[in-house]
């Protein structure tokens, strides 16, 4: 469904739930990332593009006057949110309700005051698929309060403010490309996002014979599981020991020669962010030239040292990427790597758009045969950042 499709629908069920027309309206994409996993954290670059799959908000002022935020969501049985202004604002239940609460937080902690309102969310990016589902919610809670109190935010504070509502009321002490993504996406160009100064470089990706085709392995992520932050911190520990501010800074060399000095463990962590800072960049230059091959390489590299010494990655995306990398380029398939935090979630392929229809069949029914799941897919072209829709 197009953007002005879901925004037609949304408007629709907003006046069947509300029995009004919404006043306000904003949109903001989930992500997929080509390449720069567990980086972002680590000072270094990423390269994620927002795709086609949005989170959805329309309200109206509340019906009754209160001074209370109601978020409900289209999704049959999904408790609504009530966020009470009267106080400060706090995490709560519904859990999902965290989102916006710590987004609503952060404007108020600028004193910026959006009052109550009747809020309607629809979500077209899979839950707990690695795509971002969270960092949408949270941009499109931020982009809908800038519409309905005309203070704008400054895009960087605003990806800011964001990540924030996720670490303090999600309590995922995640890095900052999903939110930036989500604010900052352009059509048809990748992000190459520096970490550390938080430059953007918009990197064209509109060569028509290719495609990015995601593959739901439809096992759900989990970030909050506390393998993420273990990931962290044992990034911070080997950059400590490395005499650096963080893996960025960190020479191969440097590691190798200070490898008895690292538990083993740790050692790999940090051999994953130090050669894939480097891939990113490669992966990059790789887009810029149209070289397919090279960055098809570069993914699976990707994938098999986020597999081997991160280990965030599991049984059914390791099935997705060998299945894809059997069919090779003669088949169409160029890269194949698990994409976003990982322990399930989704894969991306590099894929001739000529094949997609045939890949996407293989992969299933081999899949399916392997694992006994169904995956689910589709094709993004990389989509716009956040957007107010109305108001
Ligand atoms: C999750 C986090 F939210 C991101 O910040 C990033 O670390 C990613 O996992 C791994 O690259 O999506």
């Amino acid at each position: 469904m197009t953007l002005p499709e879901l925004t037609a629908r949304v408007s629709q069920q907003f006046i069947k739930i509300y029995g009004r027309h919404p006043r306000w309206m904003a949109a903001a994409p989930g992500r997929v990332n080509v390449i720069g996993e567990h980086t972002d954290y680590n000072d270094g670059f990423v390269l994620p593009m927002a795709i086609e799959r949005y989170a959805v908000m329309a309200a109206d002022k509340s019906a009754d006057d209160r001074n209370v935020i109601q978020v409900r969501d289209t999704a049959d049985g999904v408790e609504p949110a009530m966020i009470d202004l009267s106080a400060p604002v706090e995490p709560g239940m519904p859990k999902w309700g965290n989102y916006p609460r710590g987004v609503i937080a952060g404007f108020q902690a600028r004193g910026i005051k959006p009052g109550g309102l009747d809020v309607l969310l629809h979500s077209t990016v899979p839950l707990g698929g690695g795509l971002s589902s969270s960092a949408a919610l949270e941009v499109a809670t931020a982009t809908l309060l800038e519409a309905v109190t005309g203070k704008t935010i400054d895009p960087v504070e605003k990806a800011l403010l964001c990540q924030r509502a996720e670490h303090e009321f999600a309590g995922v002490p995640c890095g900052i490309m999903d939110q930036f993504i989500s604010v900052m996406g352009r059509e048809n160009h990748l992000l190459l996002l520096d970490c550390r100064s938080r430059q953007t470089e918009l990197v064209p990706m509109n060569d028509p014979s290719v495609a990015l085709l995601i593959v739901n392995t439809n096992v759900k992520h989990e970030l909050g599981s506390g393998e993420y932050a273990k990931r962290r911190a044992q990034c911070e520990t080997a950059a400590k020991i490395l005499g650096v501010a963080s893996l960025r800074d960190a020479e191969p060399e440097a590691l190798e020669s200070a490898r008895s000095k690292i538990d083993e463990v740790v050692y790999r962590r940090a051999r994953h962010v130090i050669g894939e800072i480097e891939r990113t960049l490669y992966a990059a230059e790789g887009i810029r030239a149209s070289n397919w091959l090279t960055v098809g390489n570069l993914m699976y590299a990707s994938h098999d040292s986020l597999r081997d010494d991160y280990e965030v990655s599991c049984k059914e995306l390791d099935a997705v990427v060998e299945i894809a990398e059997a069919i090779g380029v003669k088949g169409g398939v160029f890269g194949c790597r698990m994409t976003g935090g990982g322990f399930g979630g989704c894969a991306v392929a590099l894929v001739r758009t000529g094949d997609v229809k045939v890949i996407s069949e293989k992969i299933a029914a081999d899949y399916k045969r392997q694992t006994g799941i169904e995956a689910t897919f589709f094709v993004s072209r990389p989509a716009a950042g956040a957007t107010i829709l109305k108001g």
